[in-house]
């Protein structure tokens, strides 16, 4: 991850009624950042949501709208309610400051503008948003890794779990059917032994993407750890889940995984269960799964039971 806060490509909107200050603090900001302007509070709105600048200029003062109503607009629209803005005005009037930085106004400049304060100013706040960018950035990463295997970048135990949880809570809520699938690889074990950790490695990517292609958009696909995978299939009966089952099995079955040259043929069991609203807990439900699993095994392997 890049750790240099990078301003350069940051766009500011300088809101005036005076041509004029839009021009000397066009000119200022020139080499900061890229400029665009609007004339009026009501048009800074427009362009404000249509563009999504990274900093606002507020003019107080303006005909149409004034800039505390203009703010008070912009902070109540998600949209662009964390753009920082910055005042502009005549009156460095105390109290008007003051409710300038009330209303959420980051910062304040007075004309006649000091050329190296203005640009100082607002290349300060253009690296606070860029630092709360990487920070925003970095979080979004964090959890990506948290919820996902870095093998197959399925969701992983830990994410499964949280999305069957949630399931769990709307079927308690709102009714409805779903199933869940375990599937436990055939005699995995032994494609290590004749094939190495590295096929191993290759089989289990290849039958995550297959199996994924079978899915719907709704349904969720975790590894829960080792060659062990469940499958979440939201809003559907356990007749319809066969059906999944099926596909998934025959996915798997059908074509030798091809890894260095060498063909490698695998098989899965699958145990799949109801999730049904008063299971209490996700684990009464991943218990069933793991019995049908077992139950799967037992007669034979490379098949369904429920
Ligand atoms: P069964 O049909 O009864 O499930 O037999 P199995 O050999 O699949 O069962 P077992 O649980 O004995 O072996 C699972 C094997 O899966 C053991 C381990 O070598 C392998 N394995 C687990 N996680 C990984 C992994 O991340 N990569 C690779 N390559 N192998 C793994
Ligand atoms: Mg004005
Ligand atoms: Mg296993
Ligand atoms: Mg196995
Ligand atoms: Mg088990």
């Amino acid at each position: 991850m890049n750790t240099d806060l990078d301003i350069s490509g940051s766009r500011i909107l300088i809101v005036d009624d005076a041509r004029e200050n839009v021009r000397i603090l066009a000119t200022i900001l020139k080499d900061v950042a890229a400029v665009s302007f609007s004339l009026g509070g009501m048009d800074a709105l427009t362009k404000a949501k249509a563009t999504l600048p990274d900093l606002i200029l507020l003019d107080i003062e303006m005909p149409d709208m004034n800039g505390h109503e203009v703010i008070i607009r912009l902070k109540s629209d998600p949209r662009t309610a964390l753009i920082p803005v910055i005042f502009v005005t005549s009156h460095a009037d105390v109290e008007d400051e003051e409710a300038g930085l009330r209303l959420g106004a980051i910062d304040y400049i007075t004309k006649p503008f000091n050329p190296a304060i203005v640009r100082a100013r607002v290349s300060n706040q253009l690296m606070l948003r860029a630092y709360a960018k990487q920070l925003e950035d970095l979080n979004v990463e964090l959890e990506r890794l948290a919820t996902t295997d870095s093998l197959t970048g399925l969701a992983n135990r830990r994410a499964f779990r949280e999305r069957m949880t949630q399931e769990l809570r709307r079927l308690d809520r709102y009714g409805g059917e779903a199933c869940v699938m375990m599937m436990d690889l055939d005699h995995f074990k032994s494609v290590n032994d004749s094939y190495g950790h590295d096929a191993g490695d290759a089989v289990l990517r290849e039958v995550a993407e297959r199996v994924a292609g079978q899915l719907r958009e709704t349904d969720t696909f975790g590894r829960l750890g080792g060659e062990e995978f469940a499958i979440l299939a939201a809003g559907t009966p356990v007749d319809q889940g066969a059906l999944v089952a099926d596909r998934v099995l025959r996915s798997v079955r059908e074509e030798p995984v091809v890894w260095n040259g060498l063909e490698i043929t695998v098989t899965t069991s699958v145990g799949m269960t109801p999730l049904r609203a008063g299971d209490g807990s996700i684990d009464a439900a991943l218990a069933r799964a793991d019995q049908a699993l077992y139950a799967s095994k037992n007669a034979g392997r490379d098949r369904l039971e429920v």
